[in-house]
């Protein structure tokens, strides 16, 4: 009899399905970013008993993002059919803004929202679930209900100080969905090189695009290289928004360009990482006839509603005479039927129409020119940067905005951070990858994780349900999940206990 428990016990360890008990509940799975509720039932329902899934009639269909993960991760089959096991709906009743729930019944599991993104989001949660119930070969059963707290959840990748291939974009932009953000922020020009074609001043990737910080060489994307990433991006729901950063960090088009300076001469390449020190001549006609073309170029291959403008740094353009150029360009991107973005110090303008303006300030400063009732990005530098090194022994990264450890970048509020800021304006944060001192993607790796992690449960998560201890264990599992993509994240010694 001993023996027969014995054996059973051990079949029960080695298949891990004889009965719920062994399975953990839902709420304890190391969701990251952790969903707003979490009902537990008992019970589960096996993996193997997933053969069959069913979606409705998409635009931009996801469909084959989910049979791979099936093919590859799970290494099981499962067939389209009419009503599947595992079905996907839409649900116009529900919120129709990015929410989603999930039920994982006895015999069926269904995730329902109202729009194909929602539906998108909340594969993005059972993904999760999937992959961290793989040990139990069975899913707990309960239901989650998920909307997302800010509305803007971006990343920006700087492709200009160091310039990465497509497919290393495109990696990132994996690895962006997974944690549901929804807005790519690309820095696509600097003093250091400029990297997007634009037909009608085609000097500027001729002439401009192979250089890099270091003096190694550069790249840029051609109109069709980007086309194909927006496309590629809006298959994961997420959407490109491009900068040209103007009239500072300006040395590559004024290098192209001699015509763009004031004294009709072009400078030298520039490889060094100072800031601060270009402009493009602000009293001379042709300045905007060159913005207006890079702005309707942009406009013309860009789905998304913003076309960030830059405006940072501009201690080589006097204030008047910055004033002139924000007041005129501003405007340039409506008459193309996008939202301008830029930089908080573009609030300084007189332009009284949409503007959305991304705060890079550490959180002490107090800018006197930000105006309430205006939408505001959060990218805080010295909480939000992701190129700012973890403490003084890390490999990679810069220190003015100070050292951002795995805790500190997980432990603030969008909303509260900057008093002087009215929360009601906030209407995101995004998490920028400045590239002075990474080249490739064991350096985006190196410091985008494992902060890049917290700051989605940031942008999505109710802050009443974050907390750091609970998210140090989830994330430790999943940045082991994401070590089997191949994904070198940092190893912070707070994550060593
Ligand atoms: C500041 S803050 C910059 C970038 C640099 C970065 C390096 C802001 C909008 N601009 O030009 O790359 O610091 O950390």
């Amino acid at each position: 009899m001993k023996s027969a428990i014995k054996i059973y016990l051990l079949l029960c360890a080695v298949f891990f399905s004889c009965n719920s008990e062994q399975v953990v509940s839902l709420d304890s799975l190391p969701l990251v970013p952790y969903p707003n509720e979490i009902v537990n039932q008992n019970g589960s329902i096996s993996i193997a008993s997933l053969t069959s899934i069913s979606f409705p009639k998409m635009k931009n269909s996801f469909e084959a993002e989910i049979l791979e993960f099936w093919e590859k991760e799970l290494k099981q089959p499962i067939q389209l059919s009419d009503e599947g096991v595992l079905s996907f709906a839409l649900d116009e009743n529900l919120d129709a803004t990015e929410s989603y729930s999930i039920q994982i019944g006895k015999d069926k599991v269904l995730v329902a929202a109202a729009t194909e993104e929602g539906l998108y989001r909340g594969w993005q949660s059972l993904q999760q679930i999937l992959v961290f119930s793989s040990s139990m070969k069975a899913l707990p059963m309960g239901q989650i209900i998920d909307s997302p707290n800010y509305a803007y959840r971006g990343a920006m990748l700087d492709v200009a100080r160091h310039f990465f291939t497509l497919e290393e974009v495109k990696r990132y932009v994996d690895l962006m969905a997974l944690y549901k953000f929804n807005y790519l922020h690309l820095h696509l020009t600097d003093d250091q090189g400029w990297r997007i074609e634009i037909k009608s001043w085609p000097r500027l990737t001729e002439f401009s695009s192979q250089s890099e910080v270091g003096g190694t060489p550069g790249g840029y994307y051609t109109q069709d290289d980007y086309v194909e990433l927006v496309q590629y991006a809006a298959q994961k729901f997420i959407t490109i928004v491009p900068e040209f950063d103007v009239p500072g960090h300006t040395n590559a088009a004024l290098h192209a360009y001699a015509e763009l300076n004031c004294n009709g001469v072009a400078p030298e390449v520039h490889t060094g990482i100072e800031v601060g020190f270009s402009t493009l001549c602000v009293d001379k006609p042709i300045t905007y006839q060159f913005v207006e073309d890079v702005i309707r170029e942009l406009a013309s291959l860009t789905p998304g509603p913003y076309i960030h403008i830059g405006g940072d740094e501009t201690q080589a353009t006097p204030d008047a005479q910055f004033m002139k150029f924000i007041d005129a360009v501003i405007p340039m991107v409506g008459k193309y039927n996008k939202t301008p973005m830029g930089w908080f110090e573009v609030q300084k303008t007189n332009y009284d129409g949409d503007l959305l303006s991304q705060y890079w300030a550490k959180e002490a400063d107090k800018p006197e020119h930000v105006k309430k009732g205006k939408p505001i990005v959060m990218s805080p530098s010295s909480f939000a940067y992701l190129d700012m090194k973890y403490d003084s022994l890390s490999q990679h990264g810069l220190f003015w905005a100070g050292y951002i450890s795995v805790k500190k970048a997980y432990e603030w509020s969008p909303r509260k951070l900057v008093p002087s800021l009215a929360p009601e304006d906030i209407i995101g944060m995004e998490t920028p990858l400045w590239s002075e001192t990474i080249s490739d993607n064991s350096g985006i790796d190196y410091l985008a994780f494992p902060r890049l992690i917290g700051h989605s449960e940031i942008g999505w998560s109710l802050e009443s349900r974050r907390e750091w201890a609970s998210y140090k264990k989830r994330l430790k599992q999943q940045l082991s999940w994401l070590k089997d993509k191949g994904v070198q994240a940092y190893e912070s010694p707070l994550l060593k206990d």
